[in-house]
């Protein structure tokens, strides 16, 4: 109320005494005109909004959610807010009513009240209450993302310099997954995002994550299914994910792990059932880990140090 009232004040007065720096133009129609601009920005972004699997150009907000969790998370963020901007526009308002009543020249002999024993007891409980709503929902999160659902799949990820190493321990095989130099993109590959050889797994079921890493710490995290973990050396992290919607998922390393950090890209591809059966038993001849040949070799490369 104030800062309209301030604004229009400020307006008339320009308008009559011919400062206007904007020209004839009343204030409520450079208003308007703002607002149709920030109108048409927004149609114009609508489209561009938030991408699924991949970020979108003049993307505004989270990438579209492929996943429960991911869901939760961008509600959760939405509730907060709400939640930030009335707060923000509360102190806002406090601020301006003492800047135009308070001042020295509206208010020449101010008042000598230091304490108010209601106001006080106020501002102590008030926020107590809007920080314990806000730990409901954010504990709630936090043991979802933590409590991982019986899984049908299960997926080693090793994070390494500079690439990701799939694993499905069930059916004994392990890929590495390289992105796809700029130079070699064929047609409808993203540039920075495409992979060699994509991470696939089924639709709809849950797939618990093992995560680790080689060398460094690496961080393996894709945003549309809401998943972000630590690769640490030496240690074996979990987190799980329930693609809800089939196609390809994208992901980056988050954790700065080197000259090539930001060349280890995660591409997830979410298939139906049928799909998932046929590329596993083509990847388990693709891939599979010769179990017989490893021992006998390491025990040659081992033999020379033990005379
Ligand atoms: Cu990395």
């Amino acid at each position: 109320m104030y800062l309209i009232r301030l604004f229009c004040l400020r307006g008339a007065s320009a308008a009559r005494t011919g400062h206007d720096r904007g020209g004839s133009m009343p204030v409520l129609s450079r208003l308007r005109a703002t607002a149709l601009i920030f109108g048409i920005l927004l149609a114009s972004a609508g489209a561009a909004w938030a991408g699924m699997g991949q970020p979108t150009p003049w993307q505004m907000d989270f990438q579209d959610a492929a996943s429960p969790v991911m869901q939760d998370v961008a509600d959760f963020h939405f509730f907060l807010l709400w939640v930030i901007a009335a707060i923000s526009a509360f102190v806002l308002v406090l601020l301006l009513i003492c800047i135009v009543r308070f001042n020295s020249r509206a208010n020449p002999t101010p008042s000598r009240t230091t304490h108010n024993t209601p106001i006080e007891i106020l501002w102590t409980i008030v926020p107590v209450i809007i920080l314990a709503a806000i730990a409901v929902p954010s504990f709630r999160l936090l043991f979802v993302q933590l409590e991982i659902p019986k899984p049908d799949l299960t997926v080693k990820v090793t994070g390494k310099q500079w690439f990701w190493s799939y694993s499905y321990p069930d059916s004994n095989f392990e890929f590495d997954s390289l992105m796809v130099p700029e130079k070699d993109l064929k047609p409808g590959q993203l540039r920075l995002l495409a992979v060699d050889n994509e991470m696939v797994v089924p639709v709809n079921k849950v797939v618990h994550v093992l995560v680790t890493g080689a060398d460094v710490i690496h961080s393996f995290a894709v945003t549309s299914f809401g998943i972000r973990m630590d690769a640490v050396p030496g240690r074996v992290n979990e987190t799980w994910f329930k693609a809800t919607t089939e196609g390809v998922f994208y992901g980056q390393c988050s954790e700065l792990c080197g000259k090539d950090h930001s060349f280890m890209p995660i591409a997830v591809r979410v298939v139906n059932e049928s799909e998932f059966n046929k590329w596993l038993s083509g990847a388990k001849q693709k891939y599979a880990i010769d179990t017989s040949a490893a021992p006998r070799a390491l025990a040659a490369t081992a033999a020379p140090a033990i005379q």
